[in-house]
């Protein structure tokens, strides 16, 4: 794995001294926050009983709470004495941190650890690496294996099942499937956390998936599918911003598209932008040219305009790389 802009941490360096820290992921909580945040939380109660630890996550989505520790999890942020320490996962940058933010801001020292390719290494301590599947791969190489628990375990199979889409995505590596056989040897139930947290769908979630997909377009000489889910049709469904989760995975799997785009309108002239590519668009680089981040495959901005401008200014960007690849596909 390439260390982009730190070298990896040593745990047990950074938490010397330190009686009181924080745990915090982004906002929207998906598996690989869920399953960092909670394996490094129960790692630190087990391993460093002198540390009083708390983690702050918004409402962790129901699927997710068969990890252990995750009743313990604080919504909200009561002032009080500032933390030792802050450390975040899974974060690209400090906004991300949502309610959580001004502990982060007030905290000694902070520390991230991110695979966040838009991430430039916000904290005081940064541990990114921009090709490792997930964060909680990366929680994995920071922890004693001998020491982890199984209730850890899960937790970060959780993250990294998640994040690779389950052992898929290009960015699956050999050492993800050491980090994931190291955790099966925990004694974890993997079949079971990757059906129950993975694949699972409401009724709900099923139905909203089909008629997003039912209405979805192919645009760009069928290099580019979208797809746009209305309020009304959240209303409709009674659906939570949760229950879209997988939708734009789902379209990405178009045989034929390179990008799909995925809109979910938040407030009237507000959309929740979601892209994912199959690798020859780079979607970190349009969502942060926007004001959001990502990954290279997996990207999200939130942006404001009708459901056509947002259309029309994400395909831009979009003919704007593939014809920045063909011209260099020209010169070779
Ligand atoms: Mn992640």
């Amino acid at each position: 794995m390439e260390l982009k802009n730190s070298m990896k941490i040593v745990l047990n360096d950074i938490l010397k001294g330190k009686r009181k820290v924080a745990l915090g992921g982004h906002v929207r909580p998906d598996g690989d926050c869920v399953g960092s945040c909670m394996g490094l939380y129960l790692y630190l109660k087990e391993q460093y009983p002198d540390i009083s630890a708390d983690v702050y996550l918004e409402t962790v989505p129901e699927a997710y709470r068969i990890i252990n520790g995750t009743d313990e999890v604080k919504t909200e942020a009561l002032d009080g004495e500032p933390y030792d320490l802050f450390i975040c996962l899974d974060c690209g940058d400090p906004e991300r941190l949502g309610f959580s933010r001004p502990l982060f801001e007030a905290a000694k020292e902070t520390l991230c650890i991110d695979h966040h390719v838009s991430n430039d290494a916000f904290a005081d301590e940064n541990y990114i690496v921009p090709d490792a599947s997930s964060t909680s791969e990366l929680v994995f190489t920071l922890l004693d294996t001998d020491k982890i628990s199984r209730a850890s375990a899960e937790a970060l199979y959780m993250g990294i099942a998640h994040d690779t889409g389950v052992f898929q995505y290009s960015c699956t590596s050999p050492e993800t499937m050491e980090t994931a056989a190291a955790l099966m040897r925990k004694g974890i139930d993997a079949s079971k956390i990757i059906e129950k947290t993975y694949y699972e769908k409401t009724y709900i979630q099923n139905q909203i998936l089909g008629r997003a997909l039912l209405e979805s377009m192919l645009i760009m000489d069928k290099k580019c599918i979208i797809s746009v889910i209305r309020k009304k049709s959240m209303d409709f469904f009674h659906a939570a911003p949760a229950d879209l989760e997988g939708i734009v995975s789902q379209l990405r799997m178009t045989k034929g598209v390179e990008v799909a785009i995925f809109l979910h309108e938040l407030a009237p002239q507000k959309f929740k932008v979601s892209l994912r590519s199959k690798g020859l668009v780079d979607v970190s680089e349009i969502a942060k040219y926007y004001g959001g981040g990502g990954h290279v495959r997996a990207a999200g901005v939130t942006m404001e305009g009708s459901s056509h401008d947002v259309i029309n200014n994400i395909t831009a960007r979009i003919v704007h790389q593939l014809k920045h690849e063909e011209e260099q596909e020209q010169e070779l």
